[in-house]
């Protein structure tokens, strides 16, 4: 029997569970662990050690890797404040769906429920932004507390896990065992649905007119892209995608319906305002897909809600056909149910797809370049071209992340990396981070926001310090431009707090952690700089000055319906209360 201390287990079990990365800050392990780690770990084919800057860098990091492979992202760090940074990473994650596991290690002296120096209780600080968290006070535990954490992370709707281990845990010794985790008590993972639900949504599919799928990100965690494709393409359903669900569908697909949302198209807000059947796949009908105003939304149809996770049904939207099931398999149960012979009526189709195309082409979204200063919008749009929509890409939060979603036509699942639900600027770099090392052969680019990349700059010298090729287009429009906007709309261009005036020289700062950089602000070398970038080798920072009086179009009236957006600044803005802007 192998009897090892609780520290050689916890990197045996991560180890066997063929965890490829440790995202932490240096110094995170203390001195037993850092031994134990070099002399029996180091060499390991699996563990590698990215050290971060910081510990919400690590945990974003994490998170880049973990959607754009499956996999789950893990971060080792300490029980003092190495923890509490996590919390906004754990929150950004869980909030997407995203699997990150925290593993908080009472490295040094036990600081549990003593309430001396950096006493903190994360289990209690964790709760409400974990899928699950643990405690481990045995270590006969520990090895299966580790598998079922990385298990829970991944399966079901994915998300975060928090494990707080004790320093006695990690003291103690133990014969190890690689326990199996077949079955976890009063955990469920839905699959397939219920056959009365699959007919219930069957009928009202077949007699639907002007039906619309409503697809989130749960169709790219479940892989359900070419399920749809088939589905969708038989029964002549337009689908339309929410911010998170980019990528999920080509679009180039005839079916496709670009996207929804506050700065989604007008065609497809107007086709999910005005259609007599909703399925919802996979998304949870935030405010910012459906405008917020719940009670009226899509007030003449009916709602099919197909998702893994129970509890995101009827919460916002009153459902008539609740699907409790995985996306993918729940699409294939759906298409085998309906008859092979059964054909949509073609008159009530064809009059549907031809007033969709109608409003696209009343408002459609097209990238404009005017004037000597560049525009964001365009500078995306010019980057989609480049690349044929075919690399990851790693968005910061506000107007620029807005524009990637309007402009960057997104050919594959898994490659669109954004802080949808908690909205986190600071996310974006330390994500692509993660995301490059997961996915080493592909492009991978960071767009961010200049506001968003002060938040979490210091992780250039990860990204150096890796030799990742790992390009980044730095929007520097002077401002937090999206509250701009909103200054701009809603609150009489009193302009307080977001113009930088003492906005930093960002090529230096890349250069002094060396990486190489350089400025674009002419609409003329856009295109040619750019690629320039692309084919130079390492971490490339591409500074695009933009014009810093775009605004974001077209938007969602705040307090309005989906069929109720705005489209420039003379439009008129109505009375009433504005929403919260983050
Ligand atoms: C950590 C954090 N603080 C504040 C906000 C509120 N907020 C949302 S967008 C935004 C401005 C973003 O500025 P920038 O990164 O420069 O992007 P831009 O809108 O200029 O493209 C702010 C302050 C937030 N979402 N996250
Ligand atoms: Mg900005």
């Amino acid at each position: 029997m192998l009897f090892m201390n609780g520290l050689e287990i916890f990197f045996k079990t991560l180890e066997k569970e063929k965890v490829e990365f440790l995202f932490s800050p240096p110094n995170s392990f203390g001195k037993q662990a850092e031994d134990i780690f070099e002399k029996k770990f180091s060499k390991s084919k699996y563990l590698e050690r990215i050290i971060s800057g910081t510990e919400q860098g690590a945990s974003h990091m994490a998170d880049g890797y973990a959607r754009v492979t499956g996999k789950p992202g893990v971060v080792v760090c300490d029980s003092d404040t190495s923890a509490t940074n996590t919390i906004t990473g754990l929150q950004t994650a869980n909030m997407d769906s995203a699997s990150l596991v925290v593993f908080v290690c009472h490295f040094n002296e036990d600081k549990d429920l003593t309430n001396i120096f950096e006493h903190i209780d994360h289990i209690g600080i964790s709760r409400s932004c974990t899928k699950h968290n643990f405690l481990v006070t045995k270590i006969s535990d520990l090895s299966r507390i580790i598998r079922e954490a990385l298990h829970l992370s991944v399966t079901g709707r994915p998300g975060t896990i928090l494990v707080d281990i004790s320093r006695e845990v990690l003291q103690d010794k133990e014969s190890f065992t690689f326990p199996s985790i077949d079955k976890i008590s009063g955990y469920i993972v839905p699959k397939l649905a219920p056959k009365k639900d699959i007919k219930k949504a069957v009928k009202l599919i077949m007699e639907a007119k002007r039906p619309i799928v409503f697809g989130g990100g749960g169709i790219v965690i479940s892989e359900a892209t070419q399920a749809l494709q088939k589905f969708a393409n038989r029964l002549k359903i337009p689908v339309t995608l929410t911010l998170m669900g980019l990528g999920g569908y080509p679009p180039d697909d005839p079916m496709r319906v670009s996207w929804i949302g506050m700065h989604g198209s007008y065609f497809a807000n107007m086709a999910v305002h005005n259609s007599d059947l909703v399925i919802c796949i996979g998304a949870r009908f935030d405010d910012r897909s459906t405008g917020g105003v719940f009670d009226k939304f899509a007030p003449g149809a009916k709602v099919i809600h197909i998702d893994i996770d129970p509890s995101t049904i009827n919460k916002n939207i009153k459902v008539h056909c609740p699907v409790v099931g995985d996306a993918k398999s729940v699409i294939t149960q759906l298409d085998e149910s309906i008859p092979l012979e059964f054909k949509p009526d073609s008159n009530s189709r064809t009059d549907w797809f031809e007033q969709i195309k109608d409003w696209e082409a009343n408002h459609p979204t097209v990238a404009i370049q005017k004037g000597k200063q560049i525009k964001t919008s365009f500078a995306i749009d010019t980057i989609s071209k480049i690349t044929k929509g075919k690399a990851v890409v790693v968005t910061d939060v506000g107007q620029h992340q807005m524009w990637v979603a309007q402009y960057y036509q997104f050919e594959n699942p898994r490659n669109q990396v954004t802080s949808g639900g908690l909205g986190t600027m600071g996310f974006g770099f330390p994500a692509a981070i993660g995301a490059k090392l997961g996915r080493p052969r592909d492009m991978v680019l960071a767009v961010c926001g200049d506001g968003s990349f002060q938040m979490n700059m210091q992780e250039f010298s990860t990204a150096v310090e890796n030799n990742l090729d790992l390009k980044i287009i730095l929007i520097n429009n002077g401002h937090h431009g999206m509250v701009r906007q909103w200054q701009t709309l809603f609150f009489n261009k009193n302009y307080s707090c977001c113009k930088f005036d003492l906005n930093p020289d960002y090529v230096k700062i890349a250069q002094s952690y060396g990486a190489k950089s350089f400025r674009i602000d002419s609409p003329k070398q856009l295109e040619s700089s750019i690629k320039e970038g692309f084919s130079t080798k390492g971490v490339v920072l591409m500074e695009i000055v933009v014009d810093h009086t775009e605004m974001v179009y077209p938007m969602l009236t705040p307090g309005g319906t989906m069929d109720d957006m705005l489209f420039s600044p003379d439009d008129p803005i109505p009375d009433g209360p504005i929403p919260d802007m983050s």
